[in-house]
């Protein structure tokens, strides 16, 4: 006892040459010498000039909201001193794939899985820090990632030189400081970032040095030399890939999905999770639901028998491309609203400071962007034209300023997840919704078969089918198959499963144009809420259950006030077999190579490949749903 006592006078005093008394003061009131003397090491290797603690007091939190403007990280507007810009530069806006790493022990392999050495990788990076941080402030932040005083809530401790980084964090999580002063025992997860040097335009100038190296072992990561979101803010994707790394351990499951509230007749609400490849209506399918509890991530777990689920979030890091007052109209207000605080990331910021971005009613004017100077007509090197603002252009705000915002997001028992949706960019394949025949079918052929259309959120050429299982291979620690024969586990362990959907919002006709209106994914929601509560039948495909016309017809004329016609269900619910079993080969062909790909797993999919050669031996290529009705 009295040699840990001891200890801790010697960490702080250390310390104390960092910071003020006042900080010194908010360190001094953290009960784990553990986290101290780690604070004191990542100081000690980065040199800054202070530290910075973000408790939840008001003050902390405006100190760094102006730091970030004060040191040209983030831009006023004119229009609202809470709307502020930052710009990532060219070169880093978006996840870097190929330099995002999961450390490893020497030689080892995970199927999919980006792997790095890991001594080699902790020498390389922390030699990328030594000394980074030198001339500049840290800010030090702590967070729940998940409602305060839940069982399934994780702890995370983010340190970074970068305010906007800080800045983020205290929007999209809640500030949790007081745990970490009143919690004896507490797991924590620990994310360390450094913007590197920045140039003249305040970018990080080292992009070819730029790592994001993920220690789940030690539940800590590294990011050096890049600013964007995704790669830097700790608590969004960094610390999936810890997550899922316990729930796998542990038997709970980390999501990349959204938390939704259906509302089916009378005052029942369904709740609904759905994990969407980034770009493929992920973040309009929340907003289009009836309560949003959460729009990116999920911790599922089993709670006697019945799946519950929390989201680790209080923000929103949305795609911002496209949005406009018509399609997303909560958004839109709140982007425009002068109360609301919002960053704005890779937009462009015209020269009456005004933020524009592609959807927004009225054209761009002059101004700068993520790559600089911008004019209308601007051209790059190459002779392409510049768009204004970026694909992947971001806003960063407050869960809490929706409307439809559900107060259950704080409930520490979370809600009950009455059914999983699985979403790709898919123009050929899959009908626009469908359900399983079961957990385990629904595993395999909705969530670990996930296709999508490449989109822009991730370094490389958007447009190209990639698999992308559960919509989470980007953040995956452990192989596809490992993560499924999880999945399975979980399902066998409750009582009352979830029902399992895959929805595709992306069909287009032979012209290429797209078969569905946005909105139409509203009359999807409202009918598997009926589904999972038992209320419609439905047609059985050789992949699924599918609604029945007379079901849609009315939901169409019910919530939308449109006519569905019976030659548009058809075109949009007929089985493309011919298209399913290109899938299922190629899926196939991924697994069967994966060593730990459970049986269970490669036995569903060849089940699957029979349903549909019997359907095409029966009844051709493309099947109307009205052959397959047999009521
Ligand atoms: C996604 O790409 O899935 C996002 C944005 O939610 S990022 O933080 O870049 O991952
Ligand atoms: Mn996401």
């Amino acid at each position: 006892m009295v040699v840990i006592v001891e200890e801790r006078v010697r960490v702080l005093e250390a310390l104390s040459h960092y910071t003020d008394k006042a900080n010194l003061e908010k360190l001094s009131r953290i009960r784990h010498v553990s986290l101290l003397k780690w604070l004191l090491d990542v100081a000690e290797l980065t040199k800054p000039s202070r530290i910075f603690i973000v408790t939840s007091s008001p003050s902390d939190v405006e100190y760094v909201r102006r730091r970030a403007l004060e040191n040209r990280e983030e831009i006023s507007t004119r229009y609202s001193v809470m709307h502020t810009v930052h710009f990532d530069g060219p070169r880093d806006l978006a996840r870097d794939r190929e330099n995002t790493k999961i450390l490893v022990k020497h030689g080892t392999k995970i199927p999919m899985v980006n792997t790095g050495n890991r001594e080699e990788c902790l020498k390389e990076v922390l030699e990328l820090f030594n000394g980074v941080m030198a001339s500049k402030e840290m800010y030090v932040g702590f967070y729940c990632f998940g409602p305060k005083g839940s069982p399934n809530t994780l702890y995370g401790v983010q340190v970074t030189d970068s305010a906007y980084v800080a800045h983020s964090s205290n929007i999209l999580y809640r500030i949790c400081y007081d745990v970490f002063t009143e919690r004896e025992h507490l797991e924590y997860m620990r994310f360390l970032h450094s913007v590197g040097e920045r140039d003249e335009n305040g970018w990080s100038k080292n992009i070819d040095k730029r790592r994001i190296y993920i220690d789940v072992e030690d539940q800590i990561t590294y990011s050096v030399n890049t600013q964007y979101a995704g790669n830097t803010v700790g608590l969004k994707k960094l610390s999936l890939r810890l997550c899922v790394y316990r729930g796998y351990k542990e038997g709970w499951l980390c999501e990349h999905m959204f938390i939704i509230g259906v509302k089916g007749p009378g005052d029942r609400i369904t709740y609904f999770t759905g994990a969407y490849p980034a770009g493929c209506g992920k973040t309009s399918t929340a907003l289009i639901a009836d309560t949003v509890v959460g729009d990116d991530l999920s911790i599922i777990w089993n709670s006697n028998g019945e799946a519950r689920t929390i989201n680790p979030e209080v923000g929103m890091f949305g795609i911002i491309d496209g949005v406009n007052p018509i399609d997303d109209p909560q958004i839109y207000e709140i982007l425009t609203r002068r109360d609301t605080e919002v960053i704005f990331s890779n937009i462009l910021l015209t020269e009456e400071g005004e933020v524009w971005w592609n959807g927004k009613p009225e054209e761009p004017r002059r101004g700068v962007n993520y790559a600089g100077k911008w004019y209308p007509g601007m051209h790059d090197e190459k002779g392409y034209l510049i768009p204004p603002s970026h694909p992947n252009a971001r806003f960063t705000t407050s869960i809490f300023y929706l409307e439809k915002f559900d107060p259950r997001i704080d409930d520490p028992s979370g809600v009950p997840v009455g059914g999983i949706i699985f979403g790709g960019r898919d123009p050929d394949t899959w009908v626009p919704v469908e359900e399983a025949f079961d957990w385990d079918h629904g595993v395999v052929t909705k969530g670990a078969s996930l296709e999508s259309e490449r989109t822009t959120a991730v370094l490389g050429q958007a447009g190209v089918r990639e698999f992308n299982p559960y919509a989470i291979l980007d953040f995956l620690p452990i192989s596809p198959g490992a993560y499924t024969e999880l999945h399975f586990r979980f399902g066998e362990s409750l009582t009352k499963k979830p029902r399992i959907f895959g929805v595709n919002y992306f069909l287009r006709d032979e012209s290429g144009k797209y078969l569905n209106e946005k909105r139409d994914k509203y009359v999807w929601l409202k009918w598997m809420e009926l589904r999972v509560n038992g209320d419609v039948e439905a047609i059985e495909t050789p992949t699924g259950y599918i609604p029945l016309y007379i079901d849609l017809e009315k939901l169409f004329a019910r919530e939308l006030g449109k006519e569905f016609r019976e030659e548009l269900y058809e075109k949009l619910f007929s089985i493309r077999v011919d298209k399913h079993l290109e899938k299922t080969e190629r899926i196939w062909n991924i697994y069967s190579r994966i060593l730990d790909t459970p049986k269970k797993l490669l036995d569903i999919l060849l089940w699957q490949k029979r349903r549909l050669e019997d359907a095409k031996w029966r009844y051709g290529p493309v099947i109307s749903p009205f052959k397959l009705d047999r009521r």
